[in-house]
């Protein structure tokens, strides 16, 4: 069956973080028709809320998977919010705190813009903690709309408040 390259990305402000994160990727790579190919390190970076970076909120910790998948893209969402859910994800605000968050950010390339999925994911060009780790698994990754992913990777490591620190 053919297999499709996807990029998710994993994040946590709420509870064991680390512990949410690593054993979530865990949980990815036993979805039937998931293999997981490679986990970027876990980093740590401040909470960005629609107003902007906020220090006043939890921080995040956040990572990368590359994974290959039979799975169609609305498939995959459907087993990663199951794995949310499994995590005693609340949703109340938008961009609320979270235990758990799995965002698809790429899908083989593919530009989608329905209502429960939209690919690649809309914000991540703008959020270091999602190009630094991707563009250092995959360096010669590209962002269909936004090109290359090391560069915009570059940019972004350039704002301070945007730092990440690996743990
Ligand atoms: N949805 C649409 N496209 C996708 C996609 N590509 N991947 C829909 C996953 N889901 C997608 O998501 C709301 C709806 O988006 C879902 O029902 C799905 O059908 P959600 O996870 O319930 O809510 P959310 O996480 O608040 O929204 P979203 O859009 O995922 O938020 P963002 O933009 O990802 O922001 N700061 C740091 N430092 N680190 C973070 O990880 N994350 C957020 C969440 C905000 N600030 C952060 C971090
Ligand atoms: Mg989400």
């Amino acid at each position: 069956m053919a297999k499709t390259r996807v990029v998710i990305a994993l994040g946590s402000n709420l509870g064991d973080r680390g512990e949410h994160i690593q054993s979530a990727a865990e949980q990815i790579g036993a979805i039937e028709g998931v293999k997981l190919v490679k986990l970027s390190g876990i980093m740590e970076s401040f909470a960005i809320t629609p107003a902007g970076v906020d220090e006043s909120k939890p921080k995040y910790l956040n990572a990368v998977a590359l994974v290959d998948t039979s799975l169609k893209a609305k498939e995959l969402l459907a087993a990663l919010q199951n794995i949310e859910n499994q995590h005693g994800r609340v949703r109340l605000e938008k961009w609320g705190s979270r235990t758990l968050d799995l965002d698809i950010i790429d899908f083989g390339g593919q530009i989608k813009a329905g209502k429960e999925l939209l690919l690649p994911h809309p914000r991540a060009y703008q959020r270091a903690f999602v190009m630094v780790p991707w563009a250092q698994l995959d360096p010669e990754a590209i962002l269909p709309g936004h090109g290359s992913v090391a560069e915009l990777a570059a940019d972004l490591a350039e704002d301070p408040k945007q730092k990440v620190w690996f743990l």
